[in-house]
C-alpha cells in the first residue's frame, strides 16, 4: 500500500485500479493521483494496451466527437480551432530552477512562478470529463534506447494518435525497475466547444526539465499535445546531454548502394524541409521520419526511431509525387487525417493533391464552401497548410526491417538541410567531422514555414534544424557534438544539402526527384567509391558522377549546365551568411566553443582568397580534384 492510494481508491474502480497496480512504480503512481487531484476529472481511463482498452480509445473519441469516421471505415479526421492550427513557440516555455538559464535563445521563465501558471491553467481542468493513462515506450523496448514516457491526457484523439506513432508500453512499464528515469506528460485541451480546445488565448507548453515532466493546456494541435513528440524530445535532449549521447530533429533511412550494400543516413531538416519526403524516396528504406536517437555503441554511431509512426504533412502529397504515401493514404491501413477537407461522402482532401477538389465539405472552419472568408475577410483554403496524416510506419512496403531492432543501426552520414534560397549547393560533404558540425549543422539557416504560428518564409536562424526543441544552452549543444566523435572509431561523414536553391527568378534549381541522387552520391562518399572537387565549403561531386547517377536512378539526362549553375560557389552570399551566423552566435550564443569562431574564420579566408583569383561567381570546374 503506498501513500497515494486513498486518492487512487477514491477516483479509480477496482478494473482500473487493478490495471494501474501491476505497475509496482511509485512515481507513476504519484504523478497520476497528483493529477487527479490538480485536474479534477470526472472519471480515470487505465490503458492496459488489450486490444479491448486501446479499441475503447479509438472509438471514445469518435463518440466524443475528436474525430469522424471517413469513407474508409479504418480512417478519421480531427479538426483543430481555427487559432490551434501549428506549433505556439511563443507560448513553448521552459521552468528554470532559480540560478540557472538556458542561454539567452530559448523561451525561459522562473520554474516556481512557472509551475503556479501552470497549476492554475489546469487546475480543474478535466471536470466533467474522463482521463485517460497510456504508458509508452519511446525507441525500441528493452534497449539501451528506449525511454519509458507515462501520458495523462483528456484528448482521446491524442491518446488514439499516440497508439499510432508510439510504442505501447504498458508492459515494459511492469518490468521497469523502482528507480527507472520516466519521462511524464500531462495535457490538458481545456474548454471545449465542439470539441475543440476554445480558450486557446491561455494555451501553453511548460517543461519542467528538473522533474522530467511537461505540462501542455488550452490546445490540442498535436505538436503542442502529443507528449511523446516534440515535449519528449526536449527532455530527451537534456537526458542525452547528461548521458553522452545526441536526441535529434532527424529522420533515419537506408540507402542502397551498389551491390545492395546498405548506408544508413541521418538526417535534420527543420519542420516542413523535406524530412519526411527524403525518407520516402524510392529505392530507398525508412526507420523515421522525425526523431532519431544516436548513441556510441562499442566505437559505433549507432541510431534508432524514437517513434514508429509519422505525423507528416499533407500538403502536397500526390500520386505522382508520393506514390508510396499516397497508396497508404488510400489502403485500409489505420489513418487519422487532421486539418483536410471532407467531402459529405467522407472523402478527405488536402492542398495541392493533385486532384479535382469539391467546392464544399467540411474544414477547420466548419462547413465550407469556396470563396468562405475569414474574419478579416480573406479567403479560408480548402485545407490549412499544415493538415497532418497520422500512420503507422509498419504498413508500409519501404519499411526498414531494422525498426523495432534494439541494437539500433550504424549511421553512415549525417545531413543537414533547410529552407534556403541563395547560398548552399544541392550537396556537399564537410572536411571532417567538426567542420560539418560547425558549418552545416551550427550554421543552418531556413525559411520559416506553416509547422509554426507566424509568418511563413522568412529566413531564420536554425542550428541543427533543433532550434525549438534544444532545451540547454547552445553552446554546450554543440560542444557536446563536437565531443560525441572523440571516442568513435570512425565518425560518420558529415553532408549538407539544399532542395531550395533558386535562381535570380525565383524558380527552383533543382526538382523534387533529385534528392535520390544527392543521397546515392553521399553513399558513393561514405564508401570512398566516387571522388570529389574542393570547394572553399566543402566537397561536391563531379560533373561525370552525377550525370552517370541521374542517368542510373531518374533515367534523367543530366548537363553540365545544369550542374555549373546548381554547384556555383556563390561567395557574397556565403560571406553574408558567415556573417549572420557568427553574429548570431556573438550576440546570443555566450558558451559558443572557440572552435566555433575558428572554423568560421577559416572557412571566410578561403572564401576571400578563391574570389580574388576566380571572382564573385565561382564554376566548380576549377576546383580541384581529390
Ligand atoms: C514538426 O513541426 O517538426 C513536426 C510536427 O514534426 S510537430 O512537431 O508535431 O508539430
Ligand atoms: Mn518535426
Amino acid at each position: 500500500m503506498n501513500e497515494y492510494m486513498s486518492v487512487l481508491e477514491a477516483h479509480l474502480t477496482d478494473a482500473n485500479l487493478r490495471k494501474l497496480l501491476t505497475i509496482p512504480n511509485k512515481s507513476v503512481h504519484k504523478f497520476i493521483a497528483d493529477t487527479i487531484e490538480l485536474c479534477d476529472p470526472m472519471k480515470v481511463f487505465i490503458c492496459d494496451d488489450s486490444r479491448m482498452d486501446v479499441e475503447y480509445i479509438r472509438k471514445t473519441a469518435i463518440a466524443r466527437g475528436e474525430e469522424t469516421p471517413l469513407a474508409i471505415p479504418t480512417h478519421t479526421v480531427h479538426f483543430d480551432g481555427l487559432h490551434d492550427q501549428a506549433r505556439d513557440k511563443e507560448q513553448t516555455t521552459y521552468l528554470v530552477p532559480e540560478g540557472e538559464t538556458l542561454g539567452d535563445q530559448l523561451n525561459q521563465m522562473d520554474r516556481k512562478k512557472g509551475l503556479e501558471k501552470v497549476q492554475e491553467r489546469l487546475k480543474g481542468s478535466m471536470e466533467n470529463k474522463k482521463m485517460v493513462v497510456r504508458f509508452f515506450c519511446l525507441g525500441p523496448r528493452d534497449s539501451v534506447f528506449s525511454i519509458p514516457v507515462i501520458q495523462i491526457t483528456d484528448s482521446f484523439y491524442v491518446a488514439h494518435s499516440e497508439d499510432l506513432l508510439y510504442r505501447r508500453g504498458y508492459d515494459y512499464f511492469r518490468r521497469l525497475p523502482e528507480d527507472a528515469e520516466i519521462f511524464q506528460m500531462l495535457h490538458s485541451s481545456g474548454k471545449l466547444m465542439h470539441s475543440v480546445s476554445i480558450d486557446w488565448q491561455n494555451r501553453g507548453v511548460a517543461i519542467d526539465y528538473k522533474e522530467n515532466t511537461v505540462y501542455s493546456f488550452n490546445t490540442q494541435y498535436a505538436g503542442n499535445s502529443i507528449g511523446l513528440k516534440k515535449l519528449s524530445l526536449r527532455l530527451a535532449i537534456r537526458k542525452a546531454d547528461r548521458e553522452g549521447w545526441l536526441a535529434e530533429h532527424m529522420f533515419l533511412m537506408s540507402v542502397q548502394g551498389p551491390n545492395e550494400r546498405k548506408t544508413y543516413m541521418t538526417g535534420a531538416f527543420p519542420s516542413g524541409c523535406g524530412k519526411t519526403s527524403t525518407s520516402m524516396i524510392p529505392g530507398c528504406t525508412i526507420v523515421g521520419d522525425d526523431l532519431a536517437y544516436i548513441k556510441n555503441i562499442e566505437g559505433v554511431a549507432t541510431a534508432a526511431n524514437a517513434e514508429r509512426g509519422i505525423f507528416g504533412i499533407i500538403r502536397s502529397v500526390s500520386s505522382k509525387g508520393d506514390p508510396v504515401i499516397w497508396a497508404v493514404l488510400n489502403s485500409h491501413e489505420p489513418a487519422i487525417f487532421s486539418n483536410v477537407l471532407v467531402s459529405y461522402d467522407g472523402i478527405p482532401y488536402w492542398l495541392e493533391d493533385g486532384r479535382d477538389a469539391p467546392n464544399r465539405g467540411i474544414n477547420f472552419s466548419g462547413d465550407w464552401f469556396e470563396g468562405k472568408k475569414d474574419a478579416n475577410g480573406e479567403d479560408i483554403p480548402l485545407a490549412h497548410k499544415n493538415a497532418r496524416y497520422t500512420i503507422g510506419l509498419e504498413g508500409l512496403p519501404n519499411v526498414d526491417k531494422t525498426l523495432e531492432d534494439p541494437n539500433g543501426v550504424e549511421v553512415g552520414a549525417v545531413i543537414y538541410g533547410g529552407r534556403d534560397a541563395d547560398t548552399w549547393v544541392p550537396v556537399q560533404q564537410s572536411f571532417d567531422w567538426a567542420h560539418g558540425v560547425i558549418t552545416m549543422g551550427a550554421s543552418l539557416e531556413s525559411e520559416s514555414t506553416a509547422a509554426t504560428l507566424g509568418p511563413s518564409g522568412i529566413r531564420k536562424f536554425q542550428a541543427f534544424s533543433n532550434m525549438d526543441f534544444i532545451s540547454i544552452p547552445l553552446g554546450k549543444y554543440i560542444q557536446n557534438h563536437l565531443d560525441f566523435a572523440s571516442s568513435l572509431t570512425e565518425a560518420p561523414k558529415i553532408f549538407s544539402v539544399n532542395y531550395f536553391q533558386r535562381d535570380e527568378n525565383g524558380q527552383f534549381l533543382t526538382d523534387k526527384a533529385d534528392k535520390r541522387v544527392w543521397l546515392q552520391w553521399m553513399d558513393l562518399r561514405v564508401h570512398g567509391d566516387a571522388k570529389a572537387r574542393k570547394t572553399p565549403t566543402g566537397f561536391i561531386p563531379l560533373f561525370e558522377d552525377l550525370q552517370n547517377l541521374f542517368r542510373e536512378h531518374l533515367e534523367k539526362e543530366y548537363s553540365q549546365d545544369q550542374y555549373e549553375e546548381q554547384f556555383m560557389i556563390r561567395v557574397p552570399e556565403l560571406l553574408a551568411k558567415l556573417d549572420r551566423i557568427e553574429k548570431e552566435y556573438r550576440d546570443y550564443v555566450s558558451d559558443a566553443p572557440d572552435i566555433l569562431y575558428n572554423l568560421i574564420d577559416d572557412q571566410r579566408s578561403r572564401l576571400i582568397q578563391a574570389q580574388t583569383e576566380y571572382g564573385d561567381c565561382i564554376k566548380p570546374s576549377v576546383f580541384s580534384i581529390e
